[in-house]
């Protein structure tokens, strides 16, 4: 009982917060985790009360022991309760996570492209003229500053940005496509309550609009080798001047 009010202590305190939300979909998710630690929270101590009334009513009394044999009536009960609320979550659910996923980003989103390996993250726009130039592999190559492999030779990519840091403008719909040169790494910025693995050989679009200027880090979930606890990096929403003017200096270089 005392470790049962303990633990229901440390969430009804708040002891350990969330980060503030940077997203409408960041709340979609706060409020179904909520939802879920309400139902299962009343499920636990429930079951720790039941558990604690057995220990006292069955106590050792001197008695004859008496055998049981279950209660079906009982046990239909609480394995349809467990599955009706588990299915219901999960569908509820549904709507927080797809949202980012499943529902394709608003149109004229802006399309950041997220490379990682081990260990860091690369991102590129796609410039001025709105398209990626051609990857080849064969040219990727970090030391001499093309760690994507851009394709001198495609005029599509002359004005690719490639970047260590993720600049992107507030209040506008940003879809990332993100990918991986190597092994399955993980894009995960806890204020967006976006997590998405990268996987090699694949693309994978998410979307997200941020709605509060900052600095947020952006961390590798994935166990993804021996530097896997130094892969991080930064997501700094800016406003649309601050975001103009990145893209301007960028482009040229400085
Ligand atoms: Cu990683």
């Amino acid at each position: 009982m005392i470790l049962v009010v303990a633990t229901v202590y440390v969430f009804v305190a708040r002891l350990y917060p969330a980060p503030l939300p940077i997203s409408r979909d960041a709340v979609l998710v706060d409020r179904q985790y909520a939802l879920t630690l309400y139902v299962t929270g009343a499920a636990f101590v429930l079951a720790q009360l039941g558990l604690a009334w057995a220990i006292f009513r069955f106590r050792d009394r001197g008695q004859q022991a008496r055998h049981i044999r279950g209660n079906i009536g009982l046990e239909i009960l609480w394995t349809s309760v467990t599955l009706i609320a588990f299915v219901a979550l999960a569908i509820l659910g549904r709507n927080a996570w797809a949202g980012a996923r499943f529902t394709p980003a608003a149109p004229g989103a802006i399309q950041i492209e997220v490379t990682t390996n081990q260990f860091v993250y690369t991102f590129r726009y796609s410039g001025a003229d709105g398209k990626f130039g051609r990857l080849d592999p064969s040219l990727v190559s970090a030391p001499s500053g093309n760690p994507l492999g851009l394709d001198p030779n495609d005029p599509a990519g002359k004005d690719d940005i490639v970047s260590a840091e993720l600049t992107v403008p507030v209040n506008r719909p940003v879809e990332l496509l993100i990918r991986s040169q190597d092994v399955i790494h993980n894009f995960f910025v806890r204020e967006l309550r976006l997590q998405q693995d990268a996987v090699p050989g694949m693309v994978i679009p998410v979307h997200f609009t941020a709605d509060r200027i900052g600095t947020y880090e952006i961390v590798c979930t994935q166990l993804c080798g021996l530097g896997h606890n130094k892969m991080h990096s930064r997501l700094h929403v800016v406003s649309q001047d601050d975001f103009a003017s990145y893209l301007d200096r960028q482009a040229t270089g400085q």
